[in-house]
Order: structure tokens, then sequence, then C-alpha cells
């Protein structure tokens, strides 16, 4: 019988693909819009290999002349030499950025960002669900507290996949069941990566709202969504005051759901599909340290030596996302999150 990715790690042995490659295959299958498709097709043919393989050759390149100033340390390093290195050292670093960002970019689709709907019971967290969704997944009424359980749906925004999180409106309750609610409320807060605190357009009880504020941690990012604007006759809207977003918006009338979708995407960093490889977190965790190795490196060009380690480090790190460098570990791990045959 064949292993899990058997035949993927097979080729990958026989260095007919390299370990980015292999990885690729497993975005493929499990890819969930054609984006995703595009871009872990972009990754199989090689083209993300191909750009940290050009990083890497300027790296040796650089690395080639400065080992040679080690070896004959009678010979001095000239200006103009220096200049050089340092000349070749910032085009890699700008080559680093530039890979970093399209990796990014491949990493939200990767993985999805969550996105937890909060706020006070009946302000329409669930219409809201539906809506983005297009489909009738949570129950919806005018009782207060219809929603007791968390609800997660996979929706896709213009190709972009996020994983959305309905959640128990948040109150003073004496209800056993309500409470366990929110307090399945409260721990998804904690684990998401956006926010949509909603708010009724016609009552804004500041006092409650500010407990709910007082839940969301700082660093995450979050969008106020005023809803029901139908029942004041507004019109659909975005205003931005002291850094945070507010839509104004009807998820029963499907107004303004546009602008919160794209209010989303802008958020999470998302810049657009165009020329971005399938990344892993493993992939950005090496690249950032590359570009901290380089960034040090720029700090030593006038102590050689630690210069030239530098740029060891940033190559090594570099040669570990095509799996140059890999530890059996790592193999083990990534060819065994494949299905089995594959
Ligand atoms: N007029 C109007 N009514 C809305 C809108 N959105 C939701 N509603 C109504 O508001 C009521 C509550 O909606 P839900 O989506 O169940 O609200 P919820 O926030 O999920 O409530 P809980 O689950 O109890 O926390 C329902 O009767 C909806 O039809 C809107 O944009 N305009
Ligand atoms: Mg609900």
């Amino acid at each position: 019988m064949a292993e899990p990715g058997e035949f993927t790690q097979r080729a990958f042995l026989n260095n007919k693909i390299d370990l980015v490659q292999a990885e690729a295959i497993a975005d493929l299958i499990d890819a969930t819009s054609a984006q995703a498709v595009r871009c872990a097709q972009r990754s199989l043919q090689g083209d993300f290999s191909a750009a940290i393989n050009k990083l890497v050759a300027e790296l040796i390149d650089l690395r080639m002349q400065i080992e040679a100033i080690l070896d004959f340390p009678e010979e001095a390093l000239e200006l103009a030499d220096a200049n050089r290195y340092m000349e070749k050292l910032a085009k890699a670093r700008t080559g680093l950025k530039h890979l970093f960002s399209l990796s990014q970019q491949g990493n939200i689709l990767r993985e999805g960002a969550h996105i937890v709907l909060v706020g006070l019971p009946n302000v329409g967290k669930s219409s809201l669900l539906n809506r983005l969704s297009g489909e009738d997944i949570a129950l919806v009424s005018e009782i207060a507290g219809t929603t007791r359980d968390v609800i997660r749906q996979a929706i896709n925004i213009h190709g972009v996949p996020l994983h959305i999180i309905d959640t128990a409106g948040l109150r003073d309750s004496q209800d056993i069941v309500e409470n366990m609610g929110m307090a399945r409320t409260k721990l998804a807060i904690q684990k998401a990566d956006m926010v949509l605190l909603m708010v009724d357009a016609q009552q804004q009880e500041r006092e409650m709202y500010q407990k709910i504020l007082d839940l969301i941690p700082e660093n995450i990012p979050k969008i106020f969504v005023i809803n029901k604007i139908d029942l004041l006759k507004q019109e659909a809207r975005v205003e931005v005051q002291n850094e945070n977003s507010y839509i104004y918006l009807s998820a029963k009338n499907d107004q303004g759901i546009e602008l919160l979708r794209n209010k989303i995407l802008q958020l999470i960093n998302w810049r657009g599909e165009e020329g971005v490889f399938m990344a892993r977190e493993r992939h950005l965790l090496a690249l950032q340290q590359a570009s901290q190795a380089l960034e040090r490196a720029a700090i030593e060009v006038g102590r050689i030596e630690f210069f030239a380690e530098e740029l060891r480090l940033a190559q090594e790190a570099l040669s570990k996302i095509t799996g140059k460098f890999s530890s059996d570990d790592l193999l083990g791990e990534i060819f065994s999150r494949f299905c089995i045959g594959k």
C-alpha cells in the first residue's frame, strides 16, 4: 500500500521537484477557489522556487567575493569594494522584501482569515452571516438570544477564502445555555484574525458596547458594522474616524454588503493575486529569518567575518524553503499530510 504523499515524496527524493513544488501539489488538492488553484499552480511550475534560487545565487556570488578576502587577510578591503558589496546587499534585500510580500498574499489564500461577528443580541449578526455566505445557514428571528452556539462558515470574497464565525449575542442573562454560548463567543474573539462589531442603527447603547469592546484584544483589526439602516431610511456608506472604520448597511435588504466585503479584504491586506505564490507559514518564517540576517549584515560591512557569517545564515534560511537543507522531521510532517497514494 502506498503511504500518504508517497509518490510526491519519491519525486522529491529523486530531485524531480523541490520541496516548494511538493507542497504546492498538496495545496493544489486543497485549493478552494480559482485564485488558490492558480497560485498553487504557479508554485508547482517552479515560479516560487526560481525566485528563491535567484536570490540564493546572488548571495552565493557575494559570499564568494567576501570569503576570498577572508582567505587573504593581508589585502585590505578597499572602499570601492565595500561600496560594491553594499550595493549588492541592498539589491538582495529589496528582492527579498518583494518576495515576502507576494508570499504573504499567498499565505492569506492558503489559510483564510477567521472573522468573528459579535454584538448585542438581535442586532442582525446571523442575518449578515447568511448574507455573506449567500445561504440560509443560521437561524434568524426577532427573539433576542436566537443564536446559542458558535456557527462557522467558510466563504470566499472575490476568491479569497475566509471563515466567518457567528456568535451568541452578548448581554447580561440568567439563562444557563445562553451564558454557555456567550462563554464560547469570548473564546472565539480571542482566536479571531478580525472582529466585526455589529450595532443596531436605531439603538446604540454605549455602555454595553464598551463592555464588548473591552473583550477584543488591541491588536486585532475591527470593523464597526451599523446594521438596519433601512429602518432609518439611510444610505449605505463607509465612515472612517480615528482610524476606525464604520460601515452602515442593511443585512436584511442587501445594502452596503459590497462595501463591507471590500473593507474586509483591505484589512487583511489583500492586494490582489498578481504573481502571488502559494506560501506556507514555514516559508514566511524562513524568509523573515533571511531578511533579519541581511539586516544584520548591513551593519557589519566593516567587520568582514561577521558580514560573511550573516550572508551564510541568510542563504541557509532561503535554502530551507526549497528543501536543500531540511531535517527528516520536516519532510515527515509535510508528506504525512497528503492523502494516501498522492
Ligand atoms: N429592518 C431590518 N431588520 C433586520 C436587519 N438585519 C436583521 N434584521 C432583523 O433583526 C432580527 C434579528 O436578526 P438576527 O440575525 O437573528 O440577529 P442576531 O444578532 O443574530 O441575534 P442573536 O442571535 O439573538 O444574537 C431579525 O428579525 C432580523 O430579520 C436589517 O438590516 N434591517
Ligand atoms: Mg444570531
